[in-house]
């Protein structure tokens, strides 16, 4: 029987046109790099070619805003200039951790069909976790009204690890979240280009 819950059946959609940006955070990285996996491995199962998935990556959950604006920005001039994307190049930082995962030297030059930002947001003892969780929402809706680019939600707000291992797929029997956030960016990036 299907799930009360979760996305509904999944959209057969092609997505080998599409050039896909994804921003990871670092933190909690033992969670975010199955996050990673999955989301991948619907983007690649969905037809998106490998290079044509740009992954780059920030400190924390606090910088995903404006990590995946400025990412759609820069995709934007790059496809009216000869320049290149690649990891690293964001916000003048450093090159990812999860390189293994990473790709560079993106084959397409269009901009991006959908940006996906992931990160992982686990409760401490203080207040901190309400305010990256609210600001960071709020701050990813602003980037996808603002550029008209879907930017799919891959964070995950959770009260312990035992619920982040859950959504990564990690737990037993557990659903990897990130295989949904790759569906949704095709399906969004396809809907984008019919909207166009
Ligand atoms: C500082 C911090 C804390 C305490 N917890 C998390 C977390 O659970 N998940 C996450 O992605 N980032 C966390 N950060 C880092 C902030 O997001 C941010 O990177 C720093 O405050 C620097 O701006």
């Amino acid at each position: 029987m299907a799930s009360l819950k979760g996305p509904g059946e999944a959209q057969k959609l092609d997505g080998s046109a599409l050039r896909i940006g994804i921003v990871h955070a670092r933190w909690n990285t033992t969670i975010i790099e199955p996050l990673l996996k999955g989301t991948k491995k619907t983007l690649l199962a969905s037809g998106v070619q490998e290079s044509n998935i740009v992954v780059q990556s920030v400190p924390g959950s606090w910088e995903l805003p404006i990590a995946c604006s400025k990412l759609y920005s820069a995709s934007q001039v790059q496809s009216t200039s000869s320049s290149t994307l690649g990891a690293g190049d964001l916000l003048g930082g450093s090159t990812s951790d999860l390189t293994s995962l990473s790709t560079t030297n993106a084959a397409s030059t269009a901009p991006f069909d959908a940006v996906i930002a992931i990160g992982v947001l686990i409760k401490g003892e203080t207040m901190h976790f309400e305010y990256i969780a609210e600001s960071v929402s709020h701050g990813l809706m602003r980037v996808q009204l603002d550029t008209g680019v879907p930017l799919i939600f891959g964070l995950l707000t959770v009260l312990n690890e035992d619920q982040a291992l859950a959504r990564a797929g990690v737990s037993s029997g557990s659903h990897n979240h990130g295989e949904d956030w790759g569906a949704a960016a095709v399906e969004l990036g396809v809907k984008r280009r019919e909207w166009a």
